[in-house]
């Protein structure tokens, strides 16, 4: 039967299928492919009336991460605070160029709505408002909560963001007196303060969420410099209207995105970070 994988643990795998928690063994096939199960898979399995199982096959992914082991990732939500820590312009750009180079649909939630001050929200509204989906929520109150609930409604989603942005607050805060499909409370809540250590799907009626101990930001690993420019959702009406086609958007003549950015239509602080991870891809080929 079809299921999906919630968490990965000592070489098992518990995949709900039919309204049911499976322990699953993967068949050696896939050590052999090199493919290791990730929660978040879609999965066929063959399933035991003793609660046991075997994954059979992998069903194809929209994608999948390494840190943390997540896959089928369709939205990010990217947690900033508004404050302690403070927001960042530069990393949100590194997080979502990883949301865009994975496919995953972005959202950017502004926590700690609090404790900031508004002329910053404003400020960061005014750069990322027109991009990317973002709500102002407030993971003290559980103000504005709500609203980002509904933003995930049939999506399988992960929360990213720095250390102390509020993710363990609001992913407690979206999974309250949600049940989850095994029509258990969500052990999640049960679970308390700890650390997030293992990687996990907790599904309810109307979401898919990720437990995940964190995710990691842009590493110039991650892509060949060419592809650095469709991560900017902003530069793509302008790709392929420079004079060279190879332009990166630098000091080039004749550049159609240093012309948006003169014109306004492509903010500075954006630009900026584009520069910087191009360099840092440039570096990280150089060794
Ligand atoms: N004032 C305020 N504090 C918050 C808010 N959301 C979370 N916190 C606090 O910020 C700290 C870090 O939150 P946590 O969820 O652990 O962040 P994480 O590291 O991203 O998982 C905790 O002490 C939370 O209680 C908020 O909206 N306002
Ligand atoms: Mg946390
Ligand atoms: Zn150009």
């Amino acid at each position: 039967m079809r299921g999906v994988i919630l968490r990965g643990i000592a070489g098992f795998y518990y995949v709900l299928a039919e309204g049911r928690e499976y322990r699953c063994r993967a068949r050696g096939i896939f050590r052999k492919e090199g493919v290791t199960p990730l929660a978040g898979d879609r999965v066929e399995i063959s399933a035991y009336e003793d609660g046991t199982g075997a994954v059979e096959d992998i069903l194809p992914r929209i994608n999948a991460f390494e840190r943390p082991p997540a896959a089928n990732v369709e939205t990010l939500v990217l947690v900033m605070a508004g404050r302690d820590p403070m927001p960042s312009f530069s990393l949100t750009d590194r997080f979502s160029v990883v949301a865009e180079r994975a496919g995953s649909e972005l959202i950017i939630c502004m926590n700690k709505v609090d404790l900031a001050e508004p002329a910053l929200l404003q400020r960061f509204g005014e750069i990322y408002g027109g991009l990317y989906p973002l709500f102002f929520v407030c993971g003290r109150t559980g103000e504005g909560v709500e609203a980002l609930r509904a933003a995930l409604k049939g999506r399988q989603a992960a929360l990213a963001g720095p250390s102390g942005a509020g993710k363990s607050t609001l992913t407690n805060l979206l999974l309250e007196s949600e049940r989850s499909a095994t029509g258990e409370i969500s052990r999640r809540n049960l679970r308390g303060k700890n650390t997030t250590r293992h990687t996990e799907l907790f599904i309810t009626e109307d979401f898919s969420l990720f437990d995940t101990p964190g995710f990691s930001a842009f590493d110039p690993e991650m892509m060949e410099e060419e592809e650095l420019q469709h991560c900017f959702p902003e530069f793509r009406p302008f790709i392929g209207k420079c004079r060279f086609s190879d332009c990166r958007h630098l000091a080039e003549p004749d550049c159609a995105v240093t012309e948006a950015l003169k014109e306004g239509k492509i903010k500075k602080s954006r630009y900026r970070s584009y520069g910087e991870m191009l360099k840092e891809i440039r570096e990280n080929k150089e060794y």
